[in-house]
């Protein structure tokens, strides 16, 4: 069996040393060099060059190496009769939830007045915010925004979830579908973005979004740069609708030089790194995704086509 390693990696010897210490008798390539096409059983992809994929006749299964399909999905090209599997991991579940944590609660501990206080050397207390009182709004339900909705409720944050279709999760309020958008943001002071990226879900974080909210509140953007639209978070800053907003992911990646967000007083930015495979971690997964593949077996975490996660 040949697995080949397509597109961006930051380090592709260390997926394939993660690989073959699990694997040692799978052949591992490398996009570009690829000595057969119809030797390629698999393909691991981030972000691969486009009309790839197509290329390789006797192909098994796309996997992902991240959570995330939406840089698979882009290709036009794609053979419609390949599965495509995507990374469920508990090592990208709690970094996602660390990282929401830590961007609630220095909103809601007022970590940002604070440090505004201590330039000018200001020893002065703010009222403290009631954490029962503090409305924190999941968009998205699923392996991440379930998790870090089940964390806030323990720590006594008021929670309510957003999907597409209903679900049931004890002591979260949970609301679904696009009639049920407005309800849900109703009273949220922290917004937190855990949608998959669809043509549903693009330009969800827009200015009637915003309006939404209570007066003030605090957007934290994790899953996708397109989901948010940039002027529109601009403009809600200014007029306060919003106070801050804490972003990981952008419309362009990297971030431009000259992007207005980089030196915004209320934005906090940091380079898509919110949950990051750990190689090691994942190898397993994705090697059971080869073999099944080869065997006809049902696989793990594969994507629904129509509805695009
Ligand atoms: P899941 O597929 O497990 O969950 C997706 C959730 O979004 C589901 O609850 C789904 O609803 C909901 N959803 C999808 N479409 C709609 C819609 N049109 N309306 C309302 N709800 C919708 O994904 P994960 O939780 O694993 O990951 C979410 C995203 O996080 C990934 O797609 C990726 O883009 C991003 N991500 C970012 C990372 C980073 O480092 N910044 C790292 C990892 C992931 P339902 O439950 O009804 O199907
Ligand atoms: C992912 C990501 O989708 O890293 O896993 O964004």
């Amino acid at each position: 069996m040949t697995l080949l390693l397509l597109g961006e990696f930051e380090d592709t010897q260390v997926w394939i040393s993660a690989i073959q210490t699990y694997q040692p008798d799978l052949k591992i390539e490398v996009y570009p060099e690829v000595k057969n096409p119809a030797e390629i059983d698999a393909v691991l992809v981030w972000m691969h060059p486009l009309g790839v994929i197509e290329k390789f006749p006797n192909l098994k299964v796309i996997i992902s190496t991240g959570a995330g399909v939406d840089h698979i999905l882009r290709d036009p090209n794609l053979p419609a009769h390949i599965p495509i599997v995507r990374l469920v991991d508990d090592s990208l579940t709690s970094q996602m939830s660390e990282y929401i944590l830590s961007a609630i609660l220095q909103f809601h501990r007022q970590f940002t007045e604070y440090k505004i206080q201590q330039n000018q050397q200001l020893w002065r207390g703010l009222s403290p915010r009631n954490t029962a009182n503090c409305t924190v709004g999941i968009l998205g339900l699923g392996v991440l925004g379930s998790d870090i909705a089940q964390k806030l409720n323990l720590l006594g944050f008021t929670v309510r979830g957003w999907s597409r279709t209903p679900k049931v999760l004890e002591h979260i309020n949970c609301f679904f579908g696009e009639a049920q958008f407005n309800l849900f943001l109703r009273e949220c002071e922290v917004l937190v973005c855990l949608l998959p990226l669809t043509p549903e879900t693009e330009g969800i974080l827009n200015q009637n979004t915003f309006a939404a909210l209570s007066q003030g509140a605090y957007l934290i953007n994790v899953a996708r740069g397109k989901h948010l639209v940039e002027e529109d978070l601009l403009t809600a800053l200014t007029s306060g609708q919003l106070s801050g907003a804490c972003l990981d992911v952008f419309q362009i990646e990297p971030l431009p030089e000259n992007h207005p967000f980089w030196t915004h007083p209320q934005i906090i930015i940091t380079p898509h790194i919110a949950a990051k495979t750990i190689p090691a971690c994942v190898v397993p997964q994705i090697i059971a995704a080869i073999q099944n593949s080869q065997e006809g077996v049902l696989l793990n975490n594969t994507i629904d086509l129509s509805q695009g996660y």
